[in-house]
């Protein structure tokens, strides 16, 4: 791919060595995995709730069975790899370039990507505990089993995940703002900046170099110093 703007950002990458990037869903579709808000994201797909009904605190609580079927149904995708959005800042990281990855998605694909600085705001749907005494469970029971998976104590096993209605985690949330308020370029990819309080973390953000990397529009466009409106895949790619 090539285009004024991929240039324009691959000319800022070149030339920086403080860079941390805010992504979203969108960072995986192109690993198979869907967002919510995409023509074939979770909001348009059919189930009998939407998804942030059901990935919420109390319909985990009083629903559980339903939770884990939309759980195994939806968010777990076999077989899934990293793409070349995850690789890309993997490397850039490895290069010194890229101080910290912050993102919205519980996936663990940057990770597998090599990626070691990563703020998971809404956790991940590799680690599980018990919602009764809190012990750390293995995530297969979860993510494989069948049924509402429980703990020796008799307590739901649950994702560590942020469900709606719960709040973000202080160390992450404040570790995020202090790389996106230090950050010389702020990349925000595959996020539709819907999500609070995630998205108003871009506040944060005293740069020049704000760039955003997304195929619909999204209400930051304005801020933007650098808008690419492209697979962010081939963007990262391509810089
Ligand atoms: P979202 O609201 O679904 O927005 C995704 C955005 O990405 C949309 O604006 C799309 O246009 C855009 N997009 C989709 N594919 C691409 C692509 N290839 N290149 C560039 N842009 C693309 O998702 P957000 O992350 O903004 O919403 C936050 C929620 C979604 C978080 O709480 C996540 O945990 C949750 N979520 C995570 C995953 C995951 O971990 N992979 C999957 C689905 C939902």
């Amino acid at each position: 791919m090539s285009s004024a703007e991929v240039e324009k950002l691959k000319k800022w990458i070149d030339e920086s060595d403080n860079i941390v990037f805010f992504g979203g869903a969108g960072v995986s579709t192109e690993s198979g995995i869907p967002d919510f808000r995409s023509v074939d994201g979770l909001y348009n797909q059919k189930w009998k709730y939407p998804p942030e009904t059901i990935l919420s605190h109390s319909f985990f609580e009083a629903n559980p069975e339903e939770y884990y079927r939309f759980h195994r149904e939806k968010l777990i995708v076999d077989g899934v790899q990293p793409n070349r959005a995850h690789i890309r800042l993997a490397e850039l990281e490895q290069e010194g370039k890229l101080k910290a990855v912050i993102t919205q998605n519980i996936d663990g694909l940057h990770q597998a990507a090599g990626s070691k600085n990563v703020l998971e705001l809404h956790g991940s749907l590799l680690r599980a505990y018990c919602s009764k005494c809190g012990k750390t469970a293995d995530p297969d029971v979860m993510n494989k089993g069948t049924g509402v998976p429980r703990c020796d104590c008799g307590g739901v096993i649950r994702p560590d995940i942020v469900l709606y209605e719960e709040p973000l985690d202080d160390d992450i949330t404040r570790k995020a703002v202090h790389y996106i308020r230090n950050a010389d370029i702020l990349i925000i990819g595959g996020t539709s900046l819907n999500v609070y309080p995630a998205a108003g973390l871009i506040n944060y953000y005293r740069g020049n170099k704000l760039v955003l990397i997304n195929l619909s529009e999204t209400p930051y466009d304005r801020y933007a110093d650098l808008i690419i409106h492209e697979k962010i895949g081939e963007v990262f790619a391509s810089v």
